[in-house]
């Protein structure tokens, strides 16, 4: 069943609501016990919700599914975002999809390849601005209350509800809320969509307990962790490159409701989670995504016997190659005899 029929009662769906749908969502929840070995730990699960395997590659098709819905119901022509990549490519496929004409603004030289390709090839306007996420942002917001362009950034709170399908998800597998959700923080709309999508099915009778929320921002761009804004965030997680995120106040209710916290992951311990989760088990995120992994491994001594650990792989690893090109030993070439070959395996 498509995403809004199967969770139409928790969601703003109406009869004049269109029921579109590029197969987002009921994305595959991994078992990683190779991980749980290398962390020395013997009675815990840990479980990664993989939100690369959604249309577009990334968790933002399940907010956008429901945000272009609402745009169509009530008659728009226009979608308009702000974007570090993801969101833009999600806007412009569901756009596309859907005969609406996307605008998409993003940062210069600051969006992994892949989510760049995508805007373009779904036919979105795509617009570079001379500057930061944050200030792309103030502009759609500018243009949405001025223009007849819907915006569709996760300020739009339909981006929320559509969001917080994957927390439903979960829960139905495992039959339980985890014990810890550990999830990359950047605008914060995801963090916010998780607890509410946990407490709401909670108040539902479909589970008795509730995670504590576990948020990671890269050190560079940790506005949350700080308490002020970072005028000129840097990471190398060019998707969480954001210095004043739009649900910041929503992310420390998350965190404080359920006893979590929201803390910093440094670029190197985030490009070593990537590359660990990669060759451990065969799963390949982008590094924004690796940040939930590096705060497992920040956070190892706190598990105790029984717990089951999520965290969220917000996006596909081959949406930024350039990070993995850039970073690791690059291939060898010799010549094509037999004797060469095996000399540069090292057999
Ligand atoms: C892979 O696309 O903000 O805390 O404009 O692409 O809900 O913002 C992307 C964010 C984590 C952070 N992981 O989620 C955008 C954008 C990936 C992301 C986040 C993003 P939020």
């Amino acid at each position: 069943m498509i995403l809004l029929e199967r969770y139409r009662d928790f969601l703003p769906i109406t009869s004049r609501t269109p029921l579109i749908t590029l197969h987002e969502g009921n994305t595959p929840l991994i078992r990683v016990e190779n991980f749980e070995k290398y962390l020395g730990l013997k009675n815990v699960r840990i479980y990664l919700k993989y939100e690369g395997m959604n249309p577009t590659g990334s968790f933002k098709d399940r907010g956008m599914v429901m945000a272009i819905a609402k745009a169509l119901e009530k008659g728009a022509r226009y979608t308009i975002c702000a974007s570090t990549g993801n969101t833009a490519a999600s806007a412009a496929a569901y756009s596309a999809r859907t005969g609406l004409k996307s605008v998409v603004l993003i940062p210069e030289g600051k969006i992994a390849l892949g989510k760049l390709a995508q805007a373009m090839i779904y036919g979105a306007k795509v617009v570079q601005i001379n500057g930061n996420f944050d200030r792309c942002l103030e502009l759609v917001r500018y243009l949405s209350e001025n223009y007849d362009f819907e915006l569709v950034n996760s300020i739009n709170p339909y981006r929320i509800e559509g969001q917080k399908t994957a927390a439903f998800e979960i829960v139905d597998e495992l039959g339980r809320a985890p014990d810890y959700h550990f999830i990359p923080v950047g605008n914060a709309g995801n963090i916010t969509s998780y607890w509410k999508g946990y407490k709401e099915y909670r108040e539902a009778g479909k589970m008795s307990n509730l995670p504590r929320m576990m948020g990671f921002q890269a050190e560079g761009a940790a506005p949350i962790v700080k308490g002020h804004v970072v005028e000129k965030p840097e990471t190398v997680a060019t998707a969480i490159r954001i210095g004043n995120p739009a649900s910041w106040k929503k992310a420390e209710q998350a965190r404080d409701e359920s006893g979590g916290v929201i803390d910093t992951v440094s670029d190197d311990e985030i490009l070593k989670a990537q590359r660990l989760i990669a060759s451990l088990e065969g799963i390949f995120c982008e590094p924004a995504s690796a940040a939930s992994i590096a705060g497992i491994i920040k956070y190892r001594d706190v598990f105790k016997d029984g717990d089951v650990i999520v965290a969220t792989l917000t996006g596909h690893g081959l949406k930024d190659p350039n990070v993995v090109i850039g970073n690791i030993e690059k291939p060898i070439t010799v010549n094509p005899n037999v004797d060469d070959v095996l000399k540069a395996i090292g057999r």
